[in-house]
């Protein structure tokens, strides 16, 4: 067996491919007929739910419970949201994608200090998961922990762009301080305590880490992905698209839908693990990333997750006879094993868990 201490294949990095001018990309990145991107494939038209969240503070009760219902609709309905007026600086949301990109444009001798392995995943990387042979997607990223601050060490994020590691602890903070009050939100919703959420997740003792994706241009997007369908394992994601190139796809009905990102909005959605304690009332959906011929994207994708051994299960409060519970109790550690063992299978990887009828 591998070691998970190395790649299983020398690692390539997507940028240098895509800057050698290359006009066929490597038969390892050719996806499969049927998961290639149908480029038209998205209705126009269809966008994810757009949600003011300045309702959520405002003094008159009508606004507030407006915005609770509209969350809750998304929650159930689409798992996936953008959100606005989130109380992030607009500054602060530009700087820390340009501080990003920025790095990227580094040159490969300072990235590659950074190079991660598989045992950890921290730092710059170019492919997730260890099968030899595999298709890989068309991205490199940057992966680091911010909570629990056991695991956060600065001397595995970037040194350069110096004003790098000062943005991202402050995005890292806001960013937490939103998923409290989304859980608090959720757990309203679910007609929960209001602190029910946050403590199933561990209280303070949440769990916070960063990827940052950078997808390079592509000479053939059409017969490749950025990054191919998954659901997200954790609790909620929170994704600063790159506002001037459209790439995440979400699944609905069978179909992919585009995400057109608002200006300055952070991108909500469902992971696995709400999935779960909400026992399917909330949706962990499946999406994807195209990439594009004449344009780079970098998106953040921030995971608020469990801690990471306490047990996740189905609320109690919310098992009837008519909704019984659909899934085991598992702590986030025993269920990242369960997925990393049997390698990505496409669908919502948590539906595998449920139990038999
Ligand atoms: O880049 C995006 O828009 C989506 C990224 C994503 O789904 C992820 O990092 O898990």
């Amino acid at each position: 067996m591998t070691c998970p201490c190395d790649w299983p294949e020398p690692v390539v990095r997507v940028q240098s491919l895509s800057e050698s001018g290359t006009p066929i990309i490597p038969d390892r990145y050719i996806k499969p007929p049927t998961d290639r991107p149908s480029l038209n494939s998205s209705p126009p038209d269809l966008n994810i739910p757009l949600i003011d969240l300045s309702g959520l503070n405002s003094p008159e009760a009508s606004l507030r419970h407006a915005t609770l219902n509209q969350i809750s609709a998304a929650c159930r309905e689409w798992g996936f949201f953008q959100v606005v007026n989130h109380g992030l600086r607009p500054e602060l949301v530009d700087g820390a994608r340009e501080i990003w990109r920025e790095f990227f444009h580094e040159s490969m001798e300072v990235k590659q200090k950074y190079a991660n392995s598989p045992k950890t995943y921290e730092g710059y990387g170019s492919r997730l998961g260890l099968q030899k042979g595999a298709i890989l997607d068309w991205s490199d990223y940057y992966f680091l922990h911010y909570l629990p601050s056991s695991l956060k060490d600065h001397n595995k994020w970037p040194e350069k762009p110096t004003s790098l590691r000062e943005v991202v602890e402050e995005y890292s903070k806001e960013i937490v301080r939103l998923g409290r009050d989304l859980l608090e939100a959720f757990s309203v919703n679910l007609g929960l305590r209001g602190d029910f959420l946050q403590n199933k997740f561990g209280g303070e003792d949440v769990g916070a880490c960063l990827r940052v994706n950078f997808y390079p241009k592509c000479p053939q997007p059409d017969l490749t992905l950025g990054l191919s369908p998954h659901s997200d394992p954790g609790g909620m994601t929170f994704l600063l698209p790159d506002e001037n190139v459209c790439g995440l796809q979400v699944r609905r009905d069978e179909q992919w839908i585009m995400v057109k990102p608002a200006r300055h909005a952070i991108i909500v959605n469902i992971g696995d693990q709400l999935q779960v304690l909400s026992n399917a009332i909330y949706k962990s959906v499946e999406h994807r990333v195209i990439v594009n011929e004449n344009k780079e994207r970098v998106s953040l994708a921030y995971f608020y997750n469990p801690k990471s051994d306490l047990l996740i299960q189905p609320a109690s409060e919310l098992i009837t006879p008519e909704t019984p519970a659909l899934y085991p109790a598992m702590t986030f550690d025993e269920y990242r094993l369960f997925i990393r063992t049997r390698g990505p299978q496409g669908k919502s990887q948590v539906e595998s868990l449920k139990s038999p009828k």
